[in-house]
């Protein structure tokens, strides 16, 4: 490395490490030593590094670290991370990853492995440069994934751990071949279950990233079954990542991205850069436009989840976790109709798959579209062993197992949670707005503010409600009593130096109002 520390102080985050590109090189050969010393401290099981900025624009960058079973890593290394990576010199780098080593009790010569990718930025050969070599010079055994989507990679970290690991069905076979192919076999039997399923077509903007190329890859094996269309999948110009398109664009600014000529009642669907969200849309005949979010995915999951269980006679419990940027209209839906309880998290993905982990098929997903449904250990087993009474129960069950394999149950994942959609409309013969029509969302605006300092901003209750500044929680409680089925909170954003404001209400007039007089609040 040519620098001893990093130009700017880096912290990892919700998303891992982020920041413009030419920061990182040397915060990326950090990455490598400490996931080295991860690999050590887990006795050698495979973690898993991601070069990825996501939605962020083309020179930005960063990078996630992967747990032996496909999570995030363990919350309480983030410190660790955040502390080594800000070391300011070579000596100083060298005595805390000596003092890590002691306080963990790893042996530096005992077995490492880690395996890494990256998305289709121009830094990103760079940055898996500077991560190879720090791995080298720990004598970790390394294995250079490439080009994949984030999601691929947590899929690849828990296949090749739980290959060999007692207690742990093996997820797949461990190669990027082997996910596209667990995909496609679970979608072609869920087809040969369901009666009188009929192929579906959908367009796909890729965000011109790295799941253009993935999606290339799969729709050969889906042929006759799902039929996709890409667009925004121009790879060869980093420049135009994410640029008017991808699933960030598409749900902030509410509308259609670049290049996308829509044709009415046909579905539409947007990943974002690294290709682990993604949202859907169509537009009526009037041209109007209609987003099916995050929210809409959980309520469509859930419900057919919901369905199926009571067809299989087993009893599983299923739950939905959601944010507080959940839309009111979405957690009532869930509550009063589908009638199963909602759990709030704070923002960020970890928290919501915790939250999730604990029922026997829990769905979460974030408004953005980051999401999955994770499906306890102990519900797959009862579903494998339950008496089969009827042909009907039977269809059911076999129903919901393939659906545990089609749905990547390690982190989010654009191009499986889009198959899952697909399916769940091809079962019911829905069209998009068939499937937008099961709640109407309430208006809501999501404003940021600039403030001197958002760290005065702290939160309870899954970040609805504020703690500090104390002043404030009782005029928004005020606030909200004037508007029939308002709602709104404030909190700090986690990726932004800025607080972000979101209102509903039961009119767009009444949520804009709301959302004004916050930020009045806020000067
Ligand atoms: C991160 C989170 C995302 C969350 C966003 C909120 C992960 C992998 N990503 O990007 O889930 O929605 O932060 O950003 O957890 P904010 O704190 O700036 O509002
Ligand atoms: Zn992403």
């Amino acid at each position: 490395m040519s620098l001893e520390a990093p130009e700017k102080h880096v912290t990892y985050g919700t998303a891992g490490f982020r920041d413009k590109a030419k920061y990182l090189p040397i915060v990326l050969y950090r990455v490598g030593l400490l996931a080295a010393l991860r690999s050590r401290f887990l006795g050698g099981k495979t973690v898993g590094v991601m070069i990825t900025a996501s939605h962020n624009p083309p020179a930005d960058n960063g990078a996630k670290l992967v747990d032996p079973l496909g999570e995030m890593l363990d919350q309480s290394w983030e410190a660790h991370a955040t502390e080594l990576a800000n070391s300011q010199s070579t000596a100083e780098q060298n005595k805390l990853l000596d003092a890590l080593y002691s306080k963990f009790g790893v042996k530096h010569d005992s077995d490492a492995k880690v395996i890494y990718a990256r998305d289709t930025r121009e830094s990103g050969p760079i940055l898996v440069d500077a991560l190879a070599s720090a791995l080298k010079s720990q004598n970790a055994h390394a294995t250079n994934a490439g080009v994949l989507t984030t999601p691929q990679l947590h899929y690849l970290v828990r296949a090749i751990n739980t290959l060999h690991m007692p207690g742990h069905e093996s997820y797949g076979v461990p190669t990027e071949d082997g996910y596209y192919k667990k995909l496609a076999t679970s979608y072609k039997k869920i087809s040969t279950l369901a009666p009188n399923m009929k192929p579906v077509s959908v367009t796909v903007d890729c965000a011109n990233g790295v799941g253009a190329l993935k999606l290339q890859q799969l729709a050969p094996l889906l042929e006759g079954l799902v039929e996709f269309t890409i667009a925004n999948g121009d790879v060869d110009h980093p420049e135009a990542l994410n640029e008017n398109c991808g699933a960030d664009f598409v749900k902030t600014n509410q509308r259609l991205p670049a290049n996308v000529q829509p044709v009415p009642d046909k579905l539409y669907a947007s990943f974002d850069g690294d290709a682990d969200r993604v949202v859907c849309y169509y537009t009526s005949n009037n041209g109007e436009f209609h987003l099916l979010d995050g929210d809409k995915i959980a309520t469509l999951a859930a419900s057919l989840f919901c369905e199926q269980v009571s067809n299989s006679g087993t009893k599983v419990d299923i739950g939905v976790v959601q944010t507080a940027y959940a839309n009111g209209a979405s957690t009532k839906y869930i509550e009063y109709e589908l009638k199963i309880p909602v759990v709030f998290t704070p923002t960020g993905v970890k928290h919501l798959h915790h939250a999730a982990a604990k029922f026997g098929i829990g769905v979460y997903f974030e408004a953005n579209g980051h999401g999955t449904v994770l499906f306890d250990k102990s519900t797959v087993d009862s579903l494998k062993t339950i008496d089969i009474g009827s042909p009907a129960q039977k269809q059911s069950i076999d129903i919901l197992l393939a659906l545990s394999d089609l749905i990547n149950q390690t982190v989010g994942d654009a191009i499986s949670d889009l198959l899952m959609v697909l399916v769940i409309l091809a079962i019911r013969n829905w069209t998009p707005a068939q499937w937008d029509s099961c709640y109407s969302e309430l208006a809501n605006r999501l404003l940021k503010c600039n403030v001197r300092d958002r760290t005065m901003f702290t939160t309870t209750d899954a970040e609805r409600r504020l703690v500090t500044p104390k002043e404030l929680q009782p005029k928004l409680d005020q606030l909200m009593k004037q508007y029939p089925q308002s709602r709104t909170f404030v909190r700090a954003s986690g990726t932004e130096d800025v607080v972000r404001v979101y209102s509903e209400a039961a009119s767009p007039e009444a949520a804009k109002e709301i959302g004004d007089v916050v930020l009045e609040l806020l000067k």
